[in-house]
C-alpha cells in the first residue's frame, strides 16, 4: 500500500513534469530541457548545437535543486552551485577550469544569499583570498 502511494506521487510528479517540460521546450527558443528516468536530474541543452549547458539535481523532489552544475561549450562542470540543505541559498561555489581542476571556491557560511569568502586560484598556482569581514557585501584580501 505504502509503496503503491509513492509510486502514484512519483508517477504524478513525472506527469507533471513531462507537461511543464513540452510547455518550456515548445515556447523557449535557446534551450532544450529534459529529465532523466528517475526524474531526480534536470538536463538544459542548447536548441541549436545540442550542448550540455546545465545539469540540476532534486533528488528529494521538491522542486529545489540540491546541485546545480554549468558547462561551457558541452565541456565541464566549470561551476557548481551547492545547496546542500534546500534553503535556496547556494553555501558552496566551485568553480573548475576546462581540465576539470578545482580552481576556486565561494562560500556563503550563514547560508543566508551573501557570499563571505572566495579564493580563486591562478595560472601561476598562486591563491587569492578574499573575505567580507564586516559583512557588507565588499570584499578584502584575506591574510
Ligand atoms: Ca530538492
Ligand atoms: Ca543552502
Ligand atoms: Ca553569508
Amino acid at each position: 500500500m505504502y509503496g503503491l502511494v509513492i509510486y502514484s506521487i512519483i508517477a504524478t510528479i513525472a506527469l507533471i513534469k513531462y507537461w511543464h517540460l513540452n510547455k518550456i521546450n515548445n515556447e523557449n527558443k535557446n534551450f532544450e530541457i529534459s529529465w532523466n528516468s528517475t526524474n531526480d536530474r534536470m538536463l538544459m541543452k542548447d536548441k541549436k548545437t545540442g550542448k550540455l549547458i546545465t545539469l540540476s539535481e532534486d533528488i528529494n523532489f521538491d522542486y529545489n535543486f540540491e546541485l546545480t552544475e554549468i558547462f561551457f561549450n558541452g565541456i565541464g562542470p566549470i561551476t557548481s552551485y551547492i545547496d546542500k540543505n534546500d534553503n535556496g541559498y547556494f553555501e558552496k561555489i566551485l568553480h573548475y577550469d576546462f581540465n576539470g581542476e578545482l580552481v576556486g571556491e565561494s562560500r556563503d557560511f550563514e547560508d543566508n544569499g551573501s557570499i563571505d569568502y572566495y579564493y580563486v586560484i591562478l595560472e601561476s598556482n598562486d591563491t587569492l583570498e578574499f573575505v567580507d569581514k564586516n559583512k557588507n557585501g565588499r570584499m578584502e584580501i584575506y591574510q
